[in-house]
C-alpha cells in the first residue's frame, strides 16, 4: 500500500489554534528545576478553577451571585459574592489537587493549612481582583504566586514557608476575565499567554514568549487620588502629560497590567495619605505581576527598590507599586532619587 508522511496543512482552516495549555505544560515540564510533575499538575489545577470561575462570572447577572456578600474582609474591604465564590473555587481546586500544603488568600485572615503531608508547594492568591468592577461587567482577574515550601513536607507550616521573597517564586500568573478569558503565566523561562476556547473547554497558546515594549505611552493611575499623592508623583504625572502620554485606568489591576504589557505603559499605585504603604498587596498581587513583568522585559519597583527583592514581614503587607515598561518605571523611580 502506498503511504505518505503526515504533513500539517492549515490552509483550509482559515486560522491556526495553538497548542493546548495542558500539552504546553507537559512539554515544558522537564525545564523545571524539580521536574517531578507536581508543579505541572498544580498549574493545571489553577487552570481548571479558572474555567469554573470564568463560567460563574459570565453568567453572574443571571445566577444571583452579584452584589455584596455582607462581610468585610481582612483588608477592610466589603466582599462581593463573586469574591467569595472565586476564593472557594480556587482553594477547593488546590486542596483536591494534592500538590499544595498551604494557601494564603487576599480574602482570608490567616494561612490555610491544607494538612497535606505530601504537598511541596505554597500558593498565594488574589482569587478575584478588581472588586469594584465585578458587578458592572468590566474585566476582572485572578492573580497567583507559587512557592516551594522551605520546611520539610509533613511538618507544620511555618512563617518562612509563607513569607518568601518574590525572587523565590517558582511560577506565577494571572487569569484575565475580559472580552475573552486568558491565562498568562511564567515559570521563569519567559511569559506565555493562553486564550480560553469556551466551546472546547480548553486554553490554547495564543501569545507565545510575550515581550513588553521597552517604552510606551500609556500611564495608568487613579488620578482622583491627586490630593493624596506626594510631590514626586505630581511631577511625574505632569511630565506624562507634557510628553503627550495617554491615560488609561480600568481599576482592575490585571486588566490594566495586561493592556500595558501588550502595548507598553506604566501602572502606578503610590503610597497615599490614606494608605501610606500603598494599596497593592505584596504577596497576592505585586509579586506575581512583578515576576511576569521582569520575564517579559519590564520592571516593577516600589519607587526605590525592586519588588521581587522585598522580604515580606506580614501576610497582608502592602506596597507602593510601579510596574510596566522598563524605561517608564526607571523614569518614575528617578523622581524618588533625592529621598
Ligand atoms: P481588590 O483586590 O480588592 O480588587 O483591590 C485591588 C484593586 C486593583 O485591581 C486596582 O488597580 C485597584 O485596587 C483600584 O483601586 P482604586 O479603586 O483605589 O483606584
Ligand atoms: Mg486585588
Amino acid at each position: 500500500m502506498k503511504t505518505k508522511p503526515y504533513k500539517q496543512d492549515n490552509s483550509a482552516l482559515g486560522y491556526n489554534v495553538g497548542v493546548t495549555l495542558d500539552r504546553f505544560i507537559k512539554s515544558h515540564q522537564s525545564h523545571f528545576a524539580y521536574a517531578t510533575g507536581e508543579l505541572s499538575q498544580l498549574l493545571r489545577d489553577i487552570a481548571l478553577a479558572a474555567k469554573i470561575v470564568s463560567r460563574e462570572i459570565s453568567r453572574a447577572g443571571l445566577s444571583q451571585v452579584t452584589g455584596a456578600y455582607g462581610n468585610v474582609n481582612i483588608q477592610g474591604e466589603e466582599q462581593q459574592k463573586l469574591d467569595v465564590v472565586a476564593d472557594i473555587r480556587f482553594t477547593r481546586a488546590l486542596t483536591k489537587g494534592g500538590e499544595v500544603c498551604a494557601v494564603v488568600s487576599e480574602e482570608e485572615d490567616e494561612v490555610i493549612d491544607l494538612h497535606n503531608s505530601k504537598g511541596k508547594y505554597v500558593v498565594a492568591i488574589d482569587p478575584l481582583d478588581g472588586s469594584s468592577n465585578i458587578d458592572v461587567n468590566v474585566s476582572i482577574g485572578t492573580i497567583f504566586s507559587i512557592y516551594r515550601r522551605i520546611t520539610p513536607t509533613g511538618s507544620p507550616i511555618q512563617a518562612e514557608d509563607i513569607l518568601q521573597k518574590g525572587t523565590d517564586q517558582v511560577a506565577a500568573g494571572y487569569v484575565l476575565y475580559g472580552s475573552s478569558t486568558m491565562l498568562v503565566y511564567t515559570t521563569g523561562m519567559g511569559v506565555n499567554g493562553f486564550t480560553y476556547e469556551r466551546s472546547l473547554g480548553e486554553f490554547f497558546l495564543s501569545h507565545s514568549q510575550m515581550k513588553t515594549p521597552q517604552v510606551g505611552n500609556i500611564y495608568t493611575i487613579n488620578e482622583g487620588l491627586h490630593r493624596e499623592l506626594d510631590e514626586n508623583i505630581h511631577s511625574y504625572l505632569l511630565q506624562c502629560k507634557e510628553r503627550g502620554y495617554t491615560a488609561r485606568y480600568i481599576g482592575s489591576l490585571v486588566a490594566d497590567f495586561h493592556r500595558n504589557l501588550l502595548k507598553g505603559g506604566i501602572y502606578l499605585y503610590p503610597a497615599t495619605k490614606k494608605n501610606p504603604q500603598g494599596k497593592i498587596r505584596l504577596l497576592y498581587e505585586a509579586n506575581a505581576l512583578a515576576f511576569i513583568a521582569e520575564q517579559s522585559g519590564g520592571l516593577a519597583t516600589d519607587g526605590k527598590k525592586r519588588i521581587l527583592d522585598i522580604v515580606p514581614s506580614e501576610l497582608h503587607q502592602r506596597t507602593p507599586f510601579y510596574i510596566g515598561s522598563e524605561s517608564m518605571v526607571k523614569d518614575v523611580s528617578s523622581f524618588y532619587l533625592d529621598l
